[in-house]
């Protein structure tokens, strides 16, 4: 007889967090449909939400720990063997090396919120300040960019914007419910202009499509802002009262005439005064959104910060359509920076990359491979890696390979045996979404959604483990609640509610409004601190960063050429940028859904057809991509020309046959924030 029960949830499939409803059958889900009560996702969900019954039910998940023996073979062993082993491994390399020669690194599978938390939490209370995860190479970056100018990262308000843009960034294929609002928007006449290298979904779909030459934005940007000031078309009111440095971005832009912008970007003048006219037409309700497009450069955090400048100059900040400027929940702190900041402990990247460690608390995954080859400045002999697979997702694999083969203890916690949990000593299987109660904070709608233990295999979740080895070590003061249930009580005790208020919403618990132009209230208040930077300004140019005194970098986010284009290597002179988003996965995750292996087994390399005939090569030859890193195989997919920048193509990672990361580099880095260039690889490409 059928036990069929359903639950309002929130999918993890990725981390664009839609409502989905969850359907079981005897501890199994059997079916996943939108939620049309939710908030955001209003009932869509994509093709990954949906198979996620194949991927959750798939034979390979793992149930029991396992432990490789001499041999090199895993076998199964007692949960609490393993994790009695692993936690007394960490004690005993922590004696003989140091408190900081261990670790914790948490990936893109439990990203955000307080599974981060916990983890980063876990690390300071073993005595470690090494805290590592996949934002050294996605989102720190523009979290960077954003808080220099604002102190926070506004959000676009699509639904009531004039003007949509979308910088280096996919939607309908990485974040596909944001359409939703982007349409929404456009259905009350919002115009959508699109800034990207390759002609992309959402390219297609918008008003003003602009390709520009890879790593040039910046300079696109200031000729944008450069017009706005010749027509003074800014918003002087708010530049006056809530902004610093706007002299010196008048100065500045002067240099990015429409001929100069052409030259460095390839973008028309046409196109800047066009844009221009869309600005004019439309400010201040201007909403846009920076993806990852721009983050994987050597100038992405300069870059981020000049076209976050146009929505300030048009007056956008926290006005209806605009951008808004989300609100916080009162929660306490689950990480122990301020008890046990650690510092003298040195966190891994700390004095090389000093702004992400400042202002994202981020120890850098790069420098650690390099560190646990050389064993210097300090050894580091010990990582617990939770929800990464960075064999497959960290610049240059083979050094990632190298460096975590030769750990003294490696202990992953995943649902499978992945590229990189198979170099472990010890694998922990993790319990999925549906198998633990977390929350999410959306602070632009002040809206709380909550998720529940639906589905139990008798699998430990994050905080579960994170309790088990600190207890075992020593540190079990800072775990004191009994599991995830009692420490979302907790999280939440100070805003007055409780899960069970939570659970009535499960697709959207608002909290309260999020009023509008918060600064103007302020300002009519007699204060004199509008936004959260060091002057309490939207800071054009901050005094803060320029302190930092890193090479080459000022107060104001100057336009460099990217490395490539100041000083290209004649050996590899294509243009390679890797990761463009698949509608099918995610990163190195969800090739084991045959569905959806079925349809696309391999990456490609997309190109421009002149490139491609230069090459004699055609669409469908196999070829060899080299950099000077390394090399790999793949096969060619020739596009129509309107499709990418000539001279550049495009590789998507997390394909085991075709892994791209082979040849990305990990030693040529944004001077701010540290992040590999992964959208400007300088390769060679031959017909094999
Ligand atoms: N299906 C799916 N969805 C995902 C993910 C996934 O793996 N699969 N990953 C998730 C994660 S963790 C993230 S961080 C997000 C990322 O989400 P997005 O930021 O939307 O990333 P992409 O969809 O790859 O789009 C990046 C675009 O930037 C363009 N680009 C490259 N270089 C430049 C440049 O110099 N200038 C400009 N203007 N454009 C450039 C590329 O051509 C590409 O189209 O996606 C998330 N969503
Ligand atoms: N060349 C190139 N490389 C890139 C990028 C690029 O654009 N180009 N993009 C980068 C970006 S933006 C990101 S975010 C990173 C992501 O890189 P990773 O952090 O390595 O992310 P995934 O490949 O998604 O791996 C997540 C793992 O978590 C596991 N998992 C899923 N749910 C759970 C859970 O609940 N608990 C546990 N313990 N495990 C779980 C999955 O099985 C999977 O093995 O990749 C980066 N790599
Ligand atoms: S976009 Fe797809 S995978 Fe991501 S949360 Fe929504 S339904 Fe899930
Ligand atoms: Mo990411």
């Amino acid at each position: 007889m059928s036990d069929r029960k359903s639950f309002a949830t929130t999918c993890r499939m990725c981390g664009t967090l839609c409502g989905i409803i969850a359907h079981i059958e005897n501890n199994k889900v059997v079916e996943i449909e939108g939620d049309p009560n939710h908030i955001c996702s209003k009932g869509r969900t994509c093709i990954k939400g949906s198979s996620a019954v194949t991927w959750l039910n798939n034979p390979d998940r793992l149930y029991k720990p396992l432990k490789r023996d001499g041999a090199g073979n895993f076998r199964e062993i007692p949960l609490e063997q393993a994790m009695d082993e692993i936690a007394a491994k960490l004690l005993e390399i922590q004696k003989k090396y140091g408190p900081n020669a261990i670790g914790i690194w948490k990936g893109e599978g439990i990203d955000f919120a307080q599974q981060e938390n916990l983890a980063r939490r876990f690390a300071h209370a073993v005595g470690t300040p090494n805290y590592f995860s996949n934002d050294t190479q996605c989102y720190a970056s523009r979290h960077i960019a954003f808080y220099l100018v604002y102190g926070c990262w506004p959000l676009a308000d699509y639904p009531h914007a004039g003007l949509i843009i979308n910088w280096g960034t996919n939607a309908p294929i990485s974040h596909s419910h944001w359409m939703q609002a982007i349409n929404e928007g456009r259905e009350r006449g919002a115009k959508l202009m699109v800034v990207d290298t390759r002609y992309t979904e959402i390219a297609r779909q918008a008003d003003i499509y602009v390709q520009i030459r890879p790593g040039t934005d910046g300079a696109f940007a200031w000729g944008i802002i450069r017009e706005m000031i010749r027509r003074d078309i800014v918003d002087h009111r708010f530049i006056d009262n809530f902004t610093v440095g706007y002299d010196k971005v008048v100065e500045y832009a002067q240099e990015f005439t429409p001929e100069k912008v052409r030259e460095i970007t390839g973008v028309s003048e046409e196109t800047v005064m066009r844009v221009a006219d869309e600005i004019e037409a439309a400010r201040p309700r201007i909403a846009s959104w920076a993806g990852c497009g721009l983050e994987h450069h050597v100038n992405g955090v300069n870059n981020i910060r000049t076209i976050t400048m146009i929505d300030a100059l048009a007056g956008a900040t926290d006005r209806r359509g605009g951008m808004r400027i989300p609100m916080g929940f009162g929660l306490p702190e689950l990480t122990l920076y301020k008890e046990k900041p650690l510092m003298e402990l040195g966190p891994i990247g700390a004095k090389r990359f000093p702004v992400l460690y400042e202002m994202r608390q981020e120890c850098h995954t790069g420098m650690l491979m390099d560190q646990i080859i050389s064993g210097k400045p300090y050894p580091f002999k010990g990582l617990v890696m939770t929800a990464a697979n960075p064999v497959l997702t960290n610049a240059n694999s083979a050094k990632v390979r190298k460096a975590l083969s030769s750990l003294e203890l490696f202990a992953v916690k995943d649902l499978f045996i992945t590229e990189t949990a198979a170099l472990a000593d010890y694998i922990i299987p993790a319990a999925s979404y549906l198998e633990r109660e977390e929350m999410f904070f959306n602070g632009s709608l002040r809206a709380a959604f909550i998720t529940g233990k639906y589905l139990d295999y008798g699998l430990q979740t994050e905080y579960e483990f994170m309790k088990g080895l600190a207890e075992r070590m020593g540190a079990g003061e800072y775990f004191p609640w009994k599991d995830d249930h009692e420490l979302n009580e907790w999280l939440l005790k100070p805003t007055g509610y409780t899960t069970a208020d939570l659970h009535t919403a499960p697709g959207g618990f608002i909290f309260g409004e999020n009023p509008y132009e918060k600064h103007e209230a302020k300002l009519a208040a007699g204060e004199t601190r509008f936004f959260d930077t060091p002057t309490g300004k939207v800071e054009f140019y901050s005094a803060h960063l320029e302190a930092k005194h890193i090479p080459g970098i000022d107060g104001l986010p100057k336009y460099h050429a990217p490395h490539q284009l100041a000083d290209p290597d004649t050996e590899y002179p294509i243009l390679l940028s890797t990761g463009a988003r698949k509608q099918k996965y995610f990163h190195g995750r969800y090739r084991n859904i045959p569905q959806l292996y079925k349809a696309e087994p391999h990456g490609k390399l997309e190109m421009h057809p002149d490139d491609a005939a230069a090459l004699g090569i055609k669409d469908g030859d196999r070829v060899r991509v080299t950099s000077r890193i390394g090399s790999f195989e793949t096969t060619a997919q020739v596009m129509h020309p309107k499709e990418i920048f000539k001279g550049s193509m495009q590789h998507t990672h997390g394909f085991v046959d075709e892994n791209v990361n082979e040849i990305t580099y990990d030693d040529v880095s944004d001077p701010i924030s540290g992040f590999p260039v992964l959208k400007s690889i300088q390769v060679k490409v031959e017909k094999i």
